[in-house]
């Protein structure tokens, strides 16, 4: 019998490319024979701080920041991997529900691909929001040194807006002379996480966008860090919760310093001031020490727009979960404290600080273990997320997305996500519908907490 190990190895040598089977509308789109756009990840230099050029830079463009991606919402998107980096990488696209075979997580889903090889990810959106894209492989190194990207899917008719800007908020880990120092501290990974030195939106210092006065803007953040959890705000004027985690909110909130976990992102719909060079600042509010993230500048005669003639976005059909008779499996997540052996798939890094239902995964490796829940295809399930630490948690599950219900600990709105952050001590029950089959990842998106320990996968069929 073909194993699934065997299975991608017999894919890797013939070369052929692994297609999506997939049910209930996740049918892989047939690959068209040239792509929509090829991303060829390389090593490259950029100065991120002060004009010092930092070396051993990682991105998807040879001359600056991951092109910001676009698709459109039921139209077949179509993009080549063309790996120019000395090592092996994937693409996982965050959020997005997809056939399994495009999910990009190697030994799971796909076959490692390596140096000057090609891989052609392929699938139709179902959704339009707000997504982002990343490498499964090597995660903390590759992501750390700049493998992190914006995806747009545009809904079918185009929201009203007189700007859309979208902003990749993440830190660098750099010294003094601009170059990058240890990625990591484990004393740290067993905590919050090693926060960056240098702050930027879009590979930048609080970068400045002219917008029109008086417009109805857009403004999507996408939490691309490794570790950081910011808390936002505006200054300058009122910023409206039109969409978290791609997802519209059922009801329009004002921005209060909302926390946007890593994996997580919100698009703000934000009124530009009616006069001329006006500032509106996207601020952070998250450490001890607020600073400005981006800034959005009034330019030319004011528009005079009124926000409130902004219609909500169209829903995303994201089945309803049946609550009565959905099935109820609960993840404990604790920290342990075990030494592991670096066993060099995937970038595991050598510890083990966290664990899952008391098992422990150290990242992808060509075996393994067992699926921590099996799931039947088209049920639904209730999972309840139990943080038993003193730290917050972004839990990211790949493929699906599910709707909050409640918390031992605050009120919470039915918001739909991917990525759902859960507080110290909080229990929180989220619902959704198993309606795509596959081995899917259920992890922590603080990276090193991923890779030491907090990372699972669920099996759907
Ligand atoms: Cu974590």
């Amino acid at each position: 019998m073909q194993t699934r190990r065997s299975f991608l190895k017999n894919s890797l040598i013939s070369g052929s490319t692994v297609l999506g089977g997939g049910s209930l509308g996740f049918l892989a789109s047939q690959a068209s024979a040239t792509p929509n756009l090829v991303l060829r990840p390389s090593v490259t230099e950029f100065s991120l701080h002060k004009n010092q050029p930092t070396k051993n830079i990682f991105s998807y463009n040879q001359m600056g920041p991951p092109p910001v991606l676009r698709a459109k919402q039921g139209e077949p998107f179509h993009v080549r991997l063309e790996n120019k980096l000395p090592e092996a990488t994937t693409i996982h696209w965050h959020g997005l529900r997809l056939p399994n075979a495009m999910d990009g997580v190697p030994f799971l889903t796909q076959p490692y691909v390596y140096e000057d090889e090609t891989f052609d990810y392929v699938f139709t959106p179902p959704d339009a929001g707000t997504f982002w894209y990343h490498p499964h492989c090597n995660t903390l190194e590759q992501m750390s040194y700049g493998l992190t990207g914006l995806l747009i899917v545009d809904e079918k008719d185009t929201p009203d807006f007189d700007a859309d800007i979208s902003l990749n908020l993440r830190d660098w880990r750099l010294g003094s002379d601009g170059q990058f120092i240890n990625l990591y501290k484990a004393r740290k990974s067993a905590r919050a996480g090693t926060f960056g030195t240098i702050k930027t939106a879009n590979w930048e210092e609080n970068p400045t966008y002219e917008v029109p006065s008086g417009g109805n803007i857009r403004l999507r953040a996408a939490v691309t860090d490794v570790t950081r959890i910011f808390k936002l705000m505006t200054k300058g004027a009122k910023a409206t919760v039109i969409a978290l985690d791609g997802y519209p909110v059922p009801k329009h909130f004002d921005l209060n310093h909302q926390n946007v976990g890593p994996g997580q992102r919100i698009d703000l719909a934000i009124r530009m001031p009616d006069e001329e060079g006006q500032e509106v600042a996207l601020i952070n509010s998250s450490s001890s020490k607020s600073w400005t993230v981006a800034t959005l500048k009034a330019k030319g005669s004011s528009l005079k727009r009124d926000i409130r003639d902004l219609k909500p976005l169209p829903e995303n059909p994201v089945p309803i979960p049946d609550l009565e008779n959905a099935e109820y499996i609960p993840f404990e997540f604790t920290a342990t404290a075990e030494s592991a052996p670096k066993n060099g798939f995937c970038g595991t890094i050598g510890f083990s600080f966290w664990a899952i239902n008391r098992k422990s995964w150290l990242g992808v490796s060509p075996d393994p273990m067992e699926p921590l829940a099996e799931l039947k295809l088209g049920k639904s399930y209730i999972f309840s997320f139990r943080n038993r630490t003193p730290h917050t948690h972004p839990i990211h599950l790949h493929g699906l997305s599910f709707t909050l219900l409640k918390s031992n600990k605050r009120k919470i709105d039915p918001f739909i996500t991917d990525t759902a952050l859960v507080l110290p001590d909080e229990r929180m029950d989220v619902a959704f519908v198993a309606d795509n089959p596959g081995d899917w990842l259920l992890h922590c998106h603080i990276i090193e907490h991923q890779k030491t320990g907090m990372s699972s996968f669920i099996r759907i069929s």
